[in-house]
């Protein structure tokens, strides 16, 4: 038996449809679909690259192929390995013990890219947010700008994000696949920042992700200082591929120069590609 209220609706639905009362047949529809955010994010998962290709909004997207894994990057870049670590970042290194007999793989690996991550087309880039999950600033605002407002539309389904932990949602318009946001310190805390890359990185594993692009998060807005950042990206990076094969390569986004240089001479000690650079005593520069 159908309530009254019910056979009004089916009384003006049709009425509607004839009449063209647009207002009151998009609040009926809406009223009993499901949210935009969702439909996409159902039909972008269902598609392939080739597809997704179609669709994108950019041209100039890089693919992981096209970026250079660390173990060419070196050759093609002269001068990296003139770059020297200092006293400060071998006290630093000496945290983690390498697994030696890896460095030829992992080698192979990591990347450093320099520029706009929203460029990359990986299964996952991560997102440097606020703990409301709410558009900002830096590559935050680039990330929301570039994904469309369905990004924000599921973001504020989340309840938001706790500082050292990781969510993920569907990238919609961008050429990745999915946004794992990630709440970097404020306060200068290496436990959280750790945290944050240690997040991501399980994230893959849970969604069998094979590639992800990380920005330096915190350095920006929050403000943590840029080189110790970057020995926490890569210690975390290189004991997790240690013990984590499924994935293909860690892309190190490098926007600001300042970066480029660090990540350029610390990839040398967590990713070695000669047994000169190993933590031996005899690598510090004069
Ligand atoms: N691609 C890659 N890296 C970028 C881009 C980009 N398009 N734009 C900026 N960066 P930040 P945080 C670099 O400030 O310190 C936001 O308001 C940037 O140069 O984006 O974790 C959030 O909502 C820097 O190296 O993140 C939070 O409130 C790095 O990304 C707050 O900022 C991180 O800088 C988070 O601050």
């Amino acid at each position: 038996m159908l309530s009254p209220a019910s056979l009004n609706i089916c009384k003006i639905l049709p009425i509607c449809a004839r009449t063209g009362n647009q207002a009151i047949r998009k609040y009926s529809v809406s009223k009993m679909s499901e949210p935009q955010w969702k439909i996409e994010k159902a039909r972008l998962t269902k598609m392939n690259w080739a597809d997704r290709r179609k669709d994108y909004k950019i041209k100039d997207y890089l693919t992981v192929d096209s970026v250079d894994p660390w173990c060419n990057y070196v050759v093609r870049n002269k001068g990296i390995e003139a770059k020297k670590h200092t006293l400060d970042d071998l006290t630093e290194f000496k945290k983690i013990s390498m697994e030696s007999g890896l460095n030829k793989d992992l080698g192979q690996k990591v990347s450093i890219f320099k520029g706009d991550i929203t460029k990359l087309e990986v299964d996952a880039i991560v997102n440097a947010a606020n703990s409301a999950l709410k558009a900002g600033g830096g590559v935050d605002g680039a990330i929301h700008r570039a994904a469309g407002p369905l990004l924000q539309a599921e973001c504020d389904t989340l309840g938001g994000c706790p500082t050292g932990d990781a969510k993920a949602t569907c990238a919609y318009n961008l050429p990745a696949r999915y946004v794992i946001h990630t709440v970097g310190p404020q306060d200068g805390s290496p436990t959280k920042l750790e945290s944050c890359y240690e997040k991501c990185l399980a994230l893959t594993k849970e969604n069998n992700f094979r590639s992800i692009a990380f920005p330096c998060i915190s350095t920006g807005i929050y403000g943590f200082p840029n080189r110790l950042a970057a020995h926490i990206a890569l210690r975390t990076a290189r004991k997790f591929l240690e013990t984590n094969d499924h994935i293909e390569r860690i892309i190190f986004c490098t926007f600001m120069p300042i970066d480029v240089d660090i990540y350029e001479t610390l990839l040398q000690m967590y990713f070695p590609l000669h047994d000169w650079n190993y933590n031996d005593g005899n690598t510090l520069t004069e």
